[in-house]
């Protein structure tokens, strides 16, 4: 095991650093303090071939510039508030508005575009860093202060595992995640239409205008919707169910785990990533309308990469029937996903 830590430029006059975690059979996952980004994931095809299984940029300027949240950690909360306001303990709060009339991804300042403190781990079997940020009362509009823990970490089993943990000063909402683009071809060599996912979910949650969701558990059996038996991901961008149409030719819609296994596996390469949560939710976004800029690979394109957002139902706090992402006064909040790279 190993980790290298280097200069990755600055932002807002603060160092921005580095991680690269490796372990002996030559994965690695690099990570930068500057939202807890993850840029790369080297991991072996069935030959033996490591190459890049996310998507990203080549330096910061390309992370400062970007507007679709790649490999960051989201908060605090992920997904839409519709109004961008919400009522707790009988007060209205008002969010950021920083889509159209709506709050997305916690607002303009937000736990993506901020620089974290960092404490690199290093154990016998496992390297990591430790990622720290307080944020402050009325921070994007959300009340009481938190002090946010996010651990990256890896093992000689292929297991990438990440952690975030929250004590707040005060009742808030919280609802990580992160938004890694995965791409199992290896650096963006083909498209990700042919690449298999399972999710065991019996309902989805149906989106309406602006990808606000209505309240409505939609039933996936016999739609494109259902995953529970492994799917191409193609399906859906094939489909003419309205649902994919609304959100632009494919998924970007939040699944209610049965089971908290997620898998996906490109069957030309023989790699798989197996994802295991505490989350009661996964958003799937398939990268639908991500166009007209330059990344690492290249043009970025529909259906380069897909999103495998494990989290709590978005705009929860606005709709009862959803689980609440309310965390109370000093309550823990604990946020955990592991992600198994394998080939078969
Ligand atoms: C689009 O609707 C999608 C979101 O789900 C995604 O997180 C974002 O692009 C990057 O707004």
């Amino acid at each position: 095991m190993e980790i290298k830590t280097y200069p990755y430029g600055t932002f807002d006059n603060q160092e921005v650093q580095a991680f690269t975690l490796k372990n002996e059979a030559g994965l690695s996952v690099t990570c930068i303090d500057y939202g807890c980004i993850i840029t790369e994931i080297l991991t072996p095809d069935r030959n033996g071939t490591l190459e890049n299984v996310v998507l990203g940029y080549d330096n910061l300027e390309g992370y400062l510039s970007d507007v679709t949240y790649q490999g960051a950690i989201i908060g605090r909360v992920a997904g839409r508030i519709s109004a961008a306001e919400f009522e707790l303990n009988g007060k209205t709060y008002s969010l950021d508005k920083n889509e159209n009339n709506n709050h997305l991804h916690g607002g303009l300042t937000r736990f993506s575009n901020v620089v974290w403190d960092s404490k690199v781990i290093e154990e016998e079997d496992r390297v990591g860093v430790e990622f720290t940020y307080v944020s402050e009362d009325c921070e994007g509009g959300y009340p009481g202060t938190v002090e946010m823990k996010i651990t990256y970490s890896l093992n000689n089993k292929g297991e990438l595992e990440i952690t975030g943990t929250g004590i707040p000063e005060a009742d808030t909402l919280l609802n990580i995640t992160n938004h890694a683009y995965f791409n199992l071809s290896g650096d963006v060599k083909r498209d990700i239409l042919d690449h298999e996912l399972t999710i065991k979910s019996s309902r989805y949650i149906e989106l309406g205008q602006e990808s606000l969701p209505t309240g409505e558990l939609i039933d996936v059996t016999g739609t494109v919707f259902d995953f529970r038996q492994g799917r191409k991901v193609a399906d859906g961008p094939n489909s003419e169910d309205e649902q994919i149409v609304l959100v632009g030719q494919g998924y970007d819609h939040p699944f209610m785990l049965d089971e908290q296994e997620i898998e996906l596996y490109d069957e030309a390469s023989g790699r798989q990533l197996a994802i295991e949560t505490n989350q009661k939710a996964v958003v799937v976004y398939t990268s639908n309308t991500m166009e007209g800029f330059t990344m690492r690979h290249g043009e970025a394109r529909p259906y380069q990469a897909i999103c495998l957002e494990t989290q709590g139902a978005p705009d929860a706090i606005n709709h009862p029937n959803f689980p609440s992402i309310v965390v109370k006064k000093d309550e823990k909040y604990y946020w955990e996903t592991k992600y198994r790279f394998s080939v078969k």
